[in-house]
């Protein structure tokens, strides 16, 4: 494990270029972070105006991020180097998490739906409904994708979903509720690296964990 800034209230989180990057909440305090992946330290930062609240991010390439809003109809890009927001996407649901295929971005808005979209211009052109033995599974909130896989951090639990994105079926999920730490909130940031680690942390934890999901 490494350490994490307890302040941080944390909406998402993704490996890039060698950093642990990191979005948060909260209206007055959101923000979006470039941390040293070996040692959590926070290296940049950009805070957002007050009237937003911050949630999930991923990145399109190298240079440009798409960040969520929660109730503020807005997607943010950014460039993740010098921390400026260059457009905006408008966002007609409410925005939870979000993750990218290398084709498409695939988004959460706190329900069992996951929204396909267009990067370009983020118009929606499929959606899948979750399911885990033929149940709804509600509340997907922060996600990542790996190995051809949605990983979805479901919302209030430790819980991390394996869901296949051509039909919607969790395949599989593990449960973290043995490693959470004791302070802080809930399970929010996952990020996987390609050796097959997942960093997981969560909102004003003082630790990230890392563990083997493969
Ligand atoms: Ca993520």
């Amino acid at each position: 494990m490494i350490p994490h800034d307890p302040g941080a209230f944390t909406q998402g989180l993704e490996i890039r270029c060698g950093y642990l990057w990191e979005s948060t909440g909260i209206y007055g305090q959101s923000s979006f972070r470039r941390t040293n992946i070996g040692t959590g330290e926070v290296l940049d930062l950009l805070l957002l105006p007050d009237s937003f609240f911050a949630e999930g991010f991923t990145f399109l390439n190298d240079s440009t991020v798409c960040l969520l809003t929660w109730r503020e109809n807005t997607a943010f890009l950014l460039n993740p180097w010098t921390m400026e927001i260059k457009d905006e996407f408008y966002l007609n649901t409410e925005g939870w998490g979000i993750c990218y295929t290398g084709e498409h971005l695939i988004q959460s808005d706190g329900t069992a739906i996951l929204r396909f979209r267009d990067p370009d211009d983020f118009s929606v052109f499929d959606s899948v409904s979750v399911t885990l033995n033929g149940q709804p599974q509600f509340f997907l909130n922060e996600l990542e994708y790996a190995d051809g896989q949605i990983l979805a951090n479901q919302w209030r639990t430790s819980r991390i979903l394996f869901i296949n994105p051509d039909n919607g079926n969790v395949e599989r999920f593990i449960n973290l509720n043995s490693v959470v730490p004791q302070s802080g909130g809930v399970l929010n940031g996952i990020a996987a690296n390609a050796d097959g680690a997942l960093f997981c942390t969560g909102k004003n934890w003082p630790v990230t964990l890392i563990i083997n999901y493969i």
